[in-house]
């Protein structure tokens, strides 16, 4: 089988993809570097000491995990050096990464999650880096929030590594979605996943049913919906829940389901939920809709969602179309009732 780097493949689609500029490429080629410095991390820990906690507490008010750490230098490190970007956003920056003066910028926004599901490092279960990718408005200098914010359905391109068994990088410019396997031995990604499609209605639901009390009743019919059996499969959908969203979302993406993490009424921390509109929720949702699927805060496609603030949270239900519709349906007619 003739095996397609990542690159390579973006530029054998150059003609569908106008996004296999120079630039471009040279943004996706420093993003690859730095998931293999932080897949070699990962695979290692548990051998070095890299497990456990910083001691610091981050701008989502957690605790910071040293490879959460570790991963988020080494993607700032080597993405303000690219000369691509006019700013860089992180989940662990309360603020915009500024390009340092010595170095050129350029016309794109990162945006990214360096470890997802980091919660779970310490166990050994899979994490990942999320990130998303828009270009700038004309004259955007990159250090007004303002400038940079936009709808999450102008993203150029969006995805995610994933450390597990095997690193993947799953992404999408906008024309399908493509997962790469990292091969050790060459040190390459190789197109393994050509061309994903999710099913229209899953099989497999995922959410954290502890905070079954803090939620409200329209939220507890759609769980009942998806573990009872008078629904669209007629039987229970499977019940999987690793709490790393990533990785929850990569296996519903393959085998079909939903991810839900509802908003939480009761906790005034999370009124809109955990997870962040824009390094979680909005490039999740881009490679759903490419994958044929969707992404929703229970009322509205999550890509047409107007950024207010950096961190912002919001509802999150993604994953097989039919069964995002589903979501959105009960919360509707509960709206009318
Ligand atoms: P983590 O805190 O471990 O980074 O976004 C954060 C996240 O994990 C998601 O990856 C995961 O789906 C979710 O939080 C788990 O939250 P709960 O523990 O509240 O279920």
């Amino acid at each position: 089988m003739p095996q397609v780097t990542v690159i390579e493949h973006l530029l054998l689609h150059q003609k569908e993809s106008p996004m296999a500029t120079g630039r471009f490429t040279r943004l996706l080629n420093e993003l690859i570097l730095a998931a293999k410095i932080i897949s070699r991390e990962v695979n290692k820990a548990g051998l070095v000491d890299v497990l456990g906690f910083t001691g610091e507490i981050n701008v989502q008010g957690e605790q910071v995990q040293k490879l959460d750490d570790y991963a988020n230098m080494v993607l700032i490190h080597r993405m303000e050096r690219a000369g691509v970007l006019c700013a860089i956003a992180s989940e662990e920056n309360a603020d915009l990464v500024l390009i340092p003066d010595q170095f050129p910028k350029g016309d794109y926004f990162l945006i990214f999650d360096p470890l997802d599901g980091s919660s779970n490092i310490d166990a050994n279960v899979n994490v990942g880096t999320i990130f998303s990718i828009y270009r700038t408005k004309e004259g955007c200098t990159g250090d007004k929030l303002c400038d940079l914010l936009q709808r999450g359905s102008e993203q150029v391109a969006a995805g995610y590594f994933l450390y597990g068994t095997s690193t993947m990088m799953v992404y999408t410019t906008g024309r399908g979605v493509h997962g790469f396997t990292l091969d050790p031995s060459v040190g390459e990604f190789l197109l393994s996943h050509p061309n994903i499609k999710t099913p229209e209605t899953g099989r497999i639901y995922s959410v954290n049913e502890a905070y079954w009390d803090y939620w409200d009743e329209p939220t507890r019919e759609i769980v009942r919906y998806f573990k009872g059996s008078d629904n669209r499969r007629g039987q229970p959908y499977g019940g999987r829940y690793i709490g790393s969203l990533v990785a929850d979302f990569h296996r519903n993406l393959l085998y079909g389901g939903i991810f839900l993490y509802p908003a939480d009424h009761r906790d005034p921390k999370k009124p809109k939920g955990k997870l962040r509109l824009l390094c979680e929720a909005s490039p999740l949702s881009f490679v759903a809709a490419q994958a044929g699927g969707a992404g929703s805060d229970g009322v509205r496609d999550i890509l047409s969602i107007e950024p207010e603030e950096l961190h912002q949270r919001v509802p999150l239900f993604i994953g097989s179309k039919n069964d995002v519709a589903m979501v959105e349906e009960i919360y509707a007619k509960a709206r009318q009732s």
